[in-house]
């Protein structure tokens, strides 16, 4: 399926009048402030957000899993979904692959048909999280971090193959996120883990391209519940400092204890350069994996509040960002949730935008504490929904993707062309 230009500008004529209403009053309110409206509309459209592979078929929990219909069945058809995605909001414009899960066959023609639908592809995710079929040592007790070099090899060799298949897609990050870690207080030696992390990717740093980065992504448990090899942002920056320039850390939102300060641990590694990307998602207990903003939007907006500080900072020595979305859907239409998580970044990134950073700064300076509140919470209770839509809207995207989503009956037509569909989600 493909939705065409012309289906979004019919359905945008019908609602420009209540959106040029609704835009008008937020413009002349941010103009009246001093705020640079078309820059920030400019800022939105360039931001791009890329989508997992994993996360377009229903999900699960280790109780069950309640399958969707009209699954993508393979990697074409989640090129195609998230193809679906961009053409609705023109802010998913990338790609990102788990390698043995998405392997391409015929790397030309996965090539083609991505950049059909305008997508890059982002980074490739390793998994030496789960044994493969055939695999002549298992992972059951670690891999980059094994006890037994034999084992580690293999997942070396895993990773280097999977630069590999991104160079041939033309990725330009490789994420790493280990699994490896201990359940029971003993049954692993915490050193002897972690400079067997530290060795293992070394050796698969030496085959990074000079052009790409390794994103070290941590969490504190979860599949062990003991001990997480790289269990914190403290040892995911260990490791990226000790690899070198192009090793970098990068933050999972669900990735976290309760009540950690996500914001100031995102200060601190753009003020080191360390910061290399997101995975997005929201989450009330552990790693949830749930919509984007659908639990803590003002913790979200708090983050980037923090990012646009570090990208407008210009002495800052942070590169670009990688953006992506890792989501779980068990209850929802995969797609129509990430059109959702998709416009809360949006939403985040843009009262961000439009915070005044300068009086907050000068405010800070005077230990003035309620006018820094003031200052903060003005930007988050700004409806800036209308700016969000003007920029996806000049980009050609739908002023209300999941409105224009239903109403276009895509799950329906996905439902006709695929069948019942097949499992495809984490
Ligand atoms: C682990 O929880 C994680 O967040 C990592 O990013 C993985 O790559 C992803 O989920 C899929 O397993
Ligand atoms: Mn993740």
């Amino acid at each position: 399926m493909k939705i065409e230009k012309n289906q979004i500008q019919e359905f945008n004529g019908r609602f420009e009048k209540e959106h040029q209403t609704d835009f008008g009053a937020l413009s002349e309110k941010l103009d009246r402030k001093g705020i640079p409206v078309e820059a920030i509309i400019g800022k939105l459209i360039d931001f791009q957000i890329a989508i997992p592979s994993w996360a377009l078929g229903a999900g699960g929990t280790r109780f069950g899993r309640f399958g969707g219909v009209g699954e993508p069945r393979n990697l074409e058809e989640k090129i195609e979904d998230v193809g679906l995605l961009h053409a609705l909001n023109r802010s998913s414009g990338a790609i990102s692959l788990h390698i043995p899960w998405d392997i391409p066959e015929n790397v030309a023609e996965i090539r083609r048909l991505a950049a059909s639908h305008g997508l890059l592809f982002d980074a490739v995710n390793s998994n030496t999280f789960q044994d493969q079929p055939g695999q002549a040592l298992s992972y059951k007790f670690g891999s980059l971090a094994h006890v037994d070099p034999a084992v580690r090899k293999i997942a070396i060799d895993h990773n280097i193959e999977v630069i590999g298949y991104g160079k041939e897609l033309g990725s330009k990050s490789l994420t790493v996120w280990l699994a490896d870690g201990s359940s029971f207080p003993g049954q692993a030696d915490f050193v002897t883990a972690f400079q067997n992390t530290l060795s293992s990717l070394q050796e698969i740093y030496k085959s990074l391209p000079a052009d790409w980065k390794m994103f070290i992504e941590y969490k504190p448990y979860e599949p062990y519940f003991y001990s997480t090899v790289i269990q914190d942002w403290g040892t995911s920056h260990l490791l990226a400092t000790k690899l070198g320039e192009k090793a970098f850390c990068l933050v999972d939102l669900g990735h976290h204890l309760p009540n950690t300060n996500i914001e100031q641990i995102v200060a601190t590694l753009m003020m080191e350069g360390k910061l290399g990307g997101f995975h997005f998602n929201d989450s009330k207990y552990g790693d949830d994996d749930l919509t984007v903003g659908s639990i803590k939007p003002y913790q979200l907006y708090l983050i980037f509040l923090e990012l646009v500080k570090g990208m407008e900072n210009p002495s800052s020595v942070n590169p670009p960002l990688s953006w992506m979305i890792d989501a779980s859907h068990n209850l929802k239409d995969p797609l129509e949730d990430l059109l959702q998580s998709v416009e809360a970044i949006l939403i985040a990134y843009a009262q961000a935008l439009i915070a005044d950073k300068k009086s907050l700064k000068e405010a800070q300076l005077k230990n003035d504490v309620g006018l820094a509140q003031e200052i903060v919470q003005d930007a988050f209770r700004t409806d800036v929904r209308p700016l969000v839509r003007e920029s996806v809207k000049r980009a050609g995207g739908a002023l209300y993707p999941v409105r224009a989503y239903r109403e276009f009956n895509v799950r329906e037509i996905l439902f006709k062309e695929r069948g019942a569909g097949k499992a495809t989600g984490l």
